[in-house]
C-alpha cells in the first residue's frame, strides 16, 4: 500500500502498552499523533516521528482512527469527555480494561457523537506488542473492524467477537479466569515445594512443560463439555477426586493453605454424590454452566 493511503492514527495514552503501540504504527509508516496526560512520555515517540498533540481534542481531530490504550474506564471518560465534538466521523478503539457494561456505555456515547466504536482487549505484555505472540480481541462496529483490520493487525493479530461492544470484554475476562486458575495453582505448588527444598525458580520450567501438555488436553475437554458427552473420558471424576484429596491432605500436613483446591474438591464431591463418579472430569462443567443454557 502506498504511504499516502495510510490513515492517520492517533494514540491516546502512552503508558506501558500505549508507547509500544504508537511505536509500532510509526515503524509501519503510519502518520501518528500521540497524546499523554504526562506530556514527557511522548518525547521518545516524537523523536521517532510522531506528532505531539497538546490536548485530547487536538489529538482526536488529527486521527481518522483513534486508539485509546488508557488505564481504565474512568481514564477513558476523563480523557475523551472534552473531545465529544471532535469525534464525529472518527473510529474510536478503546483498549482499556473495563467491564462489558462500561464498553456498551462507551459504544452508545461514541455513537451519540457520530463515531464508530470498537472495544478491544489486549492479550499481550508490553514487550509482545506487534509480535505474533500477542493477540487482541475486538467487538462492536463490524464496519470499523473491517475498515481498519489492517491497522489493528499492526498492534497484534486481531479477533472479532461480533457487534455487542461488551463481547470482547467477556472473552477477555474468560481468558483471564483461565489464566488465574493456572497461575494460582502454580503459586500453591511453589509454596508446597518449599517444604522439600525446591525453589519456585527451579519448579517453573517443569510447571511450564506440564501446562503445555495440559493445553493439548483442551480440545478433548471442549468436545466433551460442548456435547455433554462424558461417558468415554479417560480421566474420571472419582480418579481426580482422589488426586485432589491427596493434594489437600499433603497441603494440610505441610501447613500450606488449601484454599486453592477446596472449591474443586467440593465440585468433584458433588458430582460423585450425584452418581457421576465414573463420568469424565469435564462433567464438572454441568455444575458450573448456567442452568438456562
Ligand atoms: N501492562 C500490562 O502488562 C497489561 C497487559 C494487558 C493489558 N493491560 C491493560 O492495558 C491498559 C493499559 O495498561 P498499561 O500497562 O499501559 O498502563 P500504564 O502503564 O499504567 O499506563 C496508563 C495510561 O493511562 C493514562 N491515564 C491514567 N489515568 C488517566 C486519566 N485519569 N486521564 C488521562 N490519562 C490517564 C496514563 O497517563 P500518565 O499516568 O502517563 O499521565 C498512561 O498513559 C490497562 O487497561 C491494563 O489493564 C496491561
Amino acid at each position: 500500500m502506498p504511504e499516502q493511503t495510510k490513515p492517520h492514527v492517533t494514540v491516546l495514552g502512552l503508558g506501558r502498552m500505549g508507547a509500544p503501540i504508537a511505536s509500532a504504527f510509526l515503524n509501519a509508516g503510519y502518520p501518528t499523533t500521540v497524546w499523554n496526560r504526562t506530556a514527557a512520555k511522548a518525547d521518545a515517540l516524537v523523536a521517532q516521528g510522531a506528532i505531539r498533540a497538546t490536548t485530547t481534542t487536538e489529538a482526536v481531530a488529527a486521527g481518522q482512527l483513534v486508539i485509546a490504550p488508557l488505564l481504565d474506564h474512568d481514564a477513558v471518560r476523563q480523557a475523551l469527555g472534552p473531545t465529544a465534538s471532535a469525534l464525529q466521523g472518527r473510529t474510536l478503539v478503546n483498549l482499556a480494561n473495563s467491564t462489558p457494561d462500561h464498553a456498551r456505555e462507551l459504544a452508545a456515547w461514541a455513537a451519540g457523537h457520530g463515531a464508530d466504536y470498537l472495544d478491544g482487549a489486549m492479550m499481550a505484555l508490553p514487550e509482545t506488542v506487534a509480535t505474533p505472540e500477542a493477540f487482541f480481541l475486538y467487538s462492536g462496529s463490524q464496519r470499523a473492524f473491517t475498515t481498519y483490520r489492517r491497522e489493528l493487525e499492526v498492534m497484534a493479530p486481531a479477533h472479532y467477537f461480533g457487534t455487542d461492544a461488551g463481547s470482547a470484554e467477556v472473552h477477555d475476562l474468560a481468558l483471564l479466569g483461565t489464566g488465574y486458575a493456572a497461575l494460582t495453582g502454580f503459586l500453591h505448588a511453589a509454596a508446597l515445594l518449599g517444604s522439600v527444598g525446591t525453589t519456585p525458580e527451579m519448579f517453573a520450567p517443569l510447571a511450564a512443560r506440564w501446562l503445555h501438555g495440559m493445553a493439548g488436553f483442551l480440545p478433548e475437554l471442549a468436545r466433551e463439555a460442548g456435547s455433554a458427552a462424558y461417558a468415554d473420558g479417560v480421566s474420571t471424576v472419582d480418579l481426580n477426586r482422589a488426586g485432589v484429596d491427596s493434594l489437600i491432605q499433603l497441603s494440610r500436613a505441610s501447613d500450606i493453605a488449601t484454599d486453592v483446591h477446596e472449591p474443586l474438591k467440593a465440585l468433584l464431591d458433588r458430582r460423585s454424590a450425584d452418581g457421576h463418579g465414573r463420568d469424565s472430569f469435564s462433567s464438572v462443567f454441568e455444575l458450573l454452566r448456567s442452568r438456562g443454557t
